[in-house]
């Protein structure tokens, strides 16, 4: 890129939108989402959208859809507004000095910088990114049900619907008889894991072994957010692989869990991490210690989506993402066309398509905006 990318213009917006059915994880539950949204407008007239994934609570991380607000106002627009950046990677560097934490907020306006380069390439995002195929196999979240046969019902509907993951939330009371029906309902080989949010301490290490009978892929983020120490502890304990969600805010945390050996797999939330660039350098440092990478979701509208796809089309994204399909969320998307997913659990990266690769629906997301602030 010779031309350096110079943002002139952000349009902040928060839209609501109905979930369709209640999502359900031990630290919280989510029926509608208050989702931020950006509208950044570079120097050249090319413009782009982006997502900040905060919810509506800090019960995932510190940041919410409010604190997030008020950094991108207050912090990250005036620093970003007028800078010449000579490439996306330039941004969080920029957003870091002397500026902790609000790496949501932050990720938000680095993923529209990507955007806006891709845009003006006329490549798509994928592409500029460095990804190498234009089909991804995709995976389903399961929020906490109200009894084992609940779940298995939604299990085993997803498994027919092709989905190559079939993740379930945990937590206390619901974690060894749900996920024992699951597999007993699927059979041996369905591809299962478990995230507990969480919701564990390293006293429940007996429990939590328990799992390891259910030849689950992984289990996610189960002691606290920010604990890599306790998750080392446990993984000696537990056959089955530990991943990390929550623990993993920044590229030198993922070398930290490798060192301490805190857990073998890495979910990757663009989000969560402060961007593209990171979550590149993230992916880069994992396949260099062979520790596999997939990307996970925020329940994110069709917008945020399109970076996370892009993402997951790198090589070393071996394991199925968290990245269903639109309808899976929403009755309707706020992009066209939505995302979808075919009868064998595979998604079509809009690899030929100049930047995020879906155009947002205006006049929809216009009817669904609580709140609009621009930002010059
Ligand atoms: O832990 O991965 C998580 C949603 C909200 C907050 C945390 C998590 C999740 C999910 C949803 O698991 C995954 C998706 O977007 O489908
Ligand atoms: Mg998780």
């Amino acid at each position: 890129m010779n031309q350096p990318i110079r943002i002139t213009r952000i349009v902040m917006r928060e839209i609501q939108l109905q979930l369709r059915e209640p999502f359900q994880i031990s630290s919280g539950s989510v029926s509608h989402r208050r989702i931020l949204l950006l509208e950044l407008t570079e120097a050249g007239g090319a413009t782009v959208w982006s997502e900040c994934v905060a919810g509506e609570l800090p019960h995932y991380s510190p940041e919410t859809v409010d604190t997030a607000w008020l950094a991108l106002k207050e912090w990250i627009a005036p620093r970003i507004l007028g800078h010449p950046l000579h490439a996306p990677a330039a941004v969080l560097p920029l957003l870091e000095q002397d500026f902790r934490g609000h790496r949501m907020a932050k990720a938000a306006v680095e993923m529209g910088a990507w955007g806006l380069a891709a845009t003006r390439a006329g490549t798509s995002l994928a592409r500029v990114l460095g990804g190498t195929r234009d089909r991804i196999p995709i995976g389903i979240s399961l929020g906490i049900q109200a009894s084992p046969a609940t779940l298995v019902t939604k299990a085993k509907a997803a498994l027919a619907q092709g989905y190559h993951k079939i993740k379930l939330k945990i937590k206390p009371g619901a974690d060894v008889e749900f996920v024992g029906a699951v597999r007993d309902a699927l059979g041996p080989d369905a591809p299962l894991m478990a995230d507990a949010n969480n919701a564990y301490t390293l006293d429940q290490a007996d429990l939590l072994a328990r799992l390891d009978a259910f030849g689950l892929l992984m289990i996610e983020q189960p002691l606290a957010w920010d604990d890599l120490v306790r998750h080392a502890e446990l993984q000696k304990k537990l056959k089955t692989p530990i991943c990390l969600d929550e623990s993993i805010t920044s590229v030198e945390r993922a070398r930290d869990m490798i060192t301490l050996r805190s857990g073998r797999i890495v979910n990757i939330k663009p989000g969560r991490v402060g961007g593209l660039a990171e979550s590149r350098a993230i992916h880069d440092v994992c396949a260099a210690h062979r520790i596999p990478v997939w990307c996970g979701g925020m329940l994110e509208s069709g917008v945020g989506r399109a970076y996370n796809v892009a993402l997951a089309t790198l090589p070393n994204f071996t394991i199925p993402g968290d990245l269903s399909p639109s309808a899976r969320y929403w009755d309707r998307d706020i992009v066209l066309p939505e995302w979808t997913m075919d009868h064998g659990g595979m998604m079509r990266v809009p690899m030929e398509r100049p930047g995020i690769g879906v155009e947002v629906d205006v006049g929809r997301v216009e009817t669904l905006t609580v709140r609009k602030q621009v930002l010059e």
